[in-house]
């Protein structure tokens, strides 16, 4: 094996020991990529610094939330001082009451807020409260989309199970999975078909507004539009993923970018400055059937964590000034401009999908509108780009069926450096 990475081939060797494939979530284990992970030490800003004291420009942040870039320093503070304090009392605070006012304030659709610890949570406490209040069954997702690991989503879901080339996952009952329907990304008339035949047991549709998790993948115009006029007609729920979009492509996420209101929407680490929190909210109407006011229960120990309400405050502070959103979008244009410029000066069959500051890059000369194209594109090609860039001192997702993100942290000497690294590994590519 490489021996660029000795401490985090050994550290990796003794936690499959002890840790199911050595990761406590699959994706980062880099077997789609054909590499061992890297184990991590530290990371500053722009900056991952790994066990062996390699440094790597980092366009994971950590799944998304780390939009402001790694250990920003009003929101350590904000966390140093709130550990002070105590880390978990299990009983409400008032910053809690602020996040949810914060929230509240900024995304277009939600009346009221419950704060939960991911977005997985988020997501399954989402559909049983939809469920509850249409007293149906039934939940519409889409073919490639991720909404956790809640048993009613692992079917033909994005990100890991789509990193694994499974449908699904075993020990998820039939029963549960006969409940959801899993419909193509952007393609309306599946959608209006389905809501014909059954619409009167749909309690909602969920979706990600944009699709982050088979890869960036845009709504076509009218999609999320089509959506939003199939659930009213039918009495169902409009559920907005916005785990990866809130608050990454605009102050109030997707919903602001394309002016539609959901009924619910799922928020998750962004919301907690990268510490672990998720919520879920929406009309009021609906979110009072949440118990202690309603009967739908759902509860949590760690709900509304004092540790991940600082750091969250102190986030979306930053994110709320003037100008945040405008310099992600120069950044990132800047950058995938020049992706695509390199890729097709050089004849190689590159196409990228963006939004904001959160896009990806696809071997494909095929339009990329939902998980069939998607997986039209070369994974190998991918594994070997981010094999390469890897050891060029980039770190991208190691699947390719992730999103690329730009943080705030990014400096144009960054940006340059990471397409000086691409302009060589296209050449490889290019066979040159
Ligand atoms: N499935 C997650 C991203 N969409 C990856 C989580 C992780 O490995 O941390």
């Amino acid at each position: 094996m490489n021996n660029r990475w000795p401490k985090s081939e050994t550290l990796f060797q003794r936690g499959q020991a002890v840790i199911p494939g050595g990761v406590n979530s699959p994706v980062r284990a880099a077997r789609a990529v054909g590499t061992i992970p890297l184990f991590i030490s530290r990371a500053q800003g722009s900056k991952l610094f790994d066990v062996d004291g390699n440094s790597y420009i980092d366009y994971v942040g950590s799944w998304g939330p780390l939009i402001l870039g790694h250990a920003h320093p009003r929101v350590v503070e904000a966390v140093k001082v709130a550990a002070d304090k105590g880390t978990s009392f299990g009983a409400p605070t008032e910053a809690e009451i602020k996040l949810a006012e914060k929230i509240v304030a900024l995304v277009p659709s939600i009346e009221m807020v419950r704060l939960v610890t991911s977005g997985t949570e988020a997501t399954m406490s989402a559909i049983r409260l939809a469920r509850a209040y249409c007293n149906r069954s039934l939940i519409i997702k889409f073919d490639g989309c991720y909404h956790g690991h809640g048993d009613s989503f692992l079917v033909k879901a994005g990100s890991g199970i789509a990193t694994l080339g499974i449908p699904g996952s075993p020990g998820v009952p039939k029963e549960i999975v006969s409940l959801t329907l899993s419909l193509p990304y952007n393609d309306l008339d599946k959608v209006r078909e389905t809501f014909k035949a059954l619409g009167d047991q749909v309690a909602a549709v969920i979706v990600e507004p944009v699709a982050g998790n088979m890869g960036v993948v845009l709504p076509v115009p009218g999609f999320l539009e089509g959506l939003r006029e199939e659930t009213l007609r039918h009495h169902s729920l409009l559920i907005f993923d916005e785990v990866i979009t809130g608050f990454r492509v605009a102050p109030g996420g997707a919903q602001e970018r394309f002016r539609i209101k959901p009924d619910l929407t799922c928020l998750g680490k962004i919301i907690g400055g990268g510490l672990p929190v998720g919520a879920y909210g929406g009309k009021k109407e609906i979110m009072s059937f949440i118990a202690p006011e309603g009967p739908v229960y759902q509860a949590g120990t760690l709900s509304g964590n004092p540790l991940a309400t600082a750091a969250g405050l102190a986030a979306l502070d930053i994110l709320s000034q003037k100008g945040i959103y405008e310099q992600l979008e120069e950044k990132a244009s800047f950058f995938f401009e020049k992706l695509n410029q390199m890729a097709q000066a050089k004849g190689i069959p590159f196409i990228t999908t963006r939004l904001g500051s959160m896009g990806s890059l696809f071997f494909s000369r095929e339009e990329i509108r939902d998980y069939e194209t998607v997986q039209q594109a070369s994974s190998e090609t991918y594994a070997r780009f981010y094999r390469e860039m890897r050891s060029r001192g980039v770190y991208l997702a190691p699947s390719a069926f992730e999103a690329l993100f730009i943080s705030l942290a990014h400096s144009q000497e960054d940006l340059e450096k990471t397409l000086a690294a691409a302009d060589e590994v296209f050449d490889l590519l290019a066979g040159k």
